[in-house]
């Protein structure tokens, strides 16, 4: 266990069985974590495919988790929550998915290990990512190697190009 009590941010997508569904079904089960506590969930969005063309659109959103699971021990949970589920992991790469759930930032730490990279290697590029997380953390700055300076997660999310995403209003 991590003494520290620490914000993570999770995205989760799905294009496959009900999506909506899943997506509400995971967070259900986030919410239900050891040692941690789910303090905001944003919009869920419709977004077209990064990767593969053929096949259906995913949904997308992030939510903020606030725990005292280290990254690794929370990894663990959130494969298990794929597992099931009922994700295969046999799909091509980017390819359909039940679900997926990504650790997008983990406080400001800076991982780069076998099983975990964080903040999540394709954050900066996909606005799946960058439009939900700016919704629920405007003043959020990314954690930054020493000298860098640290983007603002506002700014990125306006400088993406939105070529797809619809916001749903779910009743
Ligand atoms: N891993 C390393 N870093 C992390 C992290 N920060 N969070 C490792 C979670 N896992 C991390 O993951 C493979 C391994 O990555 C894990 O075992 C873990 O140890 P995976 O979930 O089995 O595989 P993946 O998600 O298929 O990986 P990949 O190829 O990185 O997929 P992406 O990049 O997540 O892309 N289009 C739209 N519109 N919306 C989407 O959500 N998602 C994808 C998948 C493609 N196109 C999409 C979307
Ligand atoms: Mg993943």
């Amino acid at each position: 266990m991590n003494p520290i009590t620490t914000i993570a941010y999770i995205g989760l997508g799905s294009n496959l069985s009900e999506p909506v569904k899943q997506v509400q079904a995971a967070i259900d089960e986030i919410k239900t974590l050891a040692q941690s506590h789910v303090i905001n969930v944003s919009s869920l969005y419709l977004s077209k495919p990064m990767g593969p063309q053929d096949q259906d659109d995913y949904i997308n959103a992030v939510l903020a988790l606030e725990t005292k699971l280290t990254p690794l021990e929370l990894l663990d949970a959130l494969q298990s929550i794929e597992n099931k589920a009922g994700r295969v992991r046999k799909e091509n790469h980017w390819g359909a998915r039940i679900l997926d759930l990504d650790i997008i930032l983990f406080g400001n730490e800076i991982i780069s290990t076998e099983r975990l990279i964080v903040p999540h290697y394709g954050m900066k590029k996909r606005e799946f990512v960058l439009l939900p997380l700016a919704e629920i953390a405007a003043d959020l700055m990314l954690p930054s190697s020493i000298g860098a300076e640290r983007q603002s997660v506002t700014v990125l999310s306006q400088n993406i190009a939105n070529n797809s995403m619809i916001k749903l209003k779910l009743s």
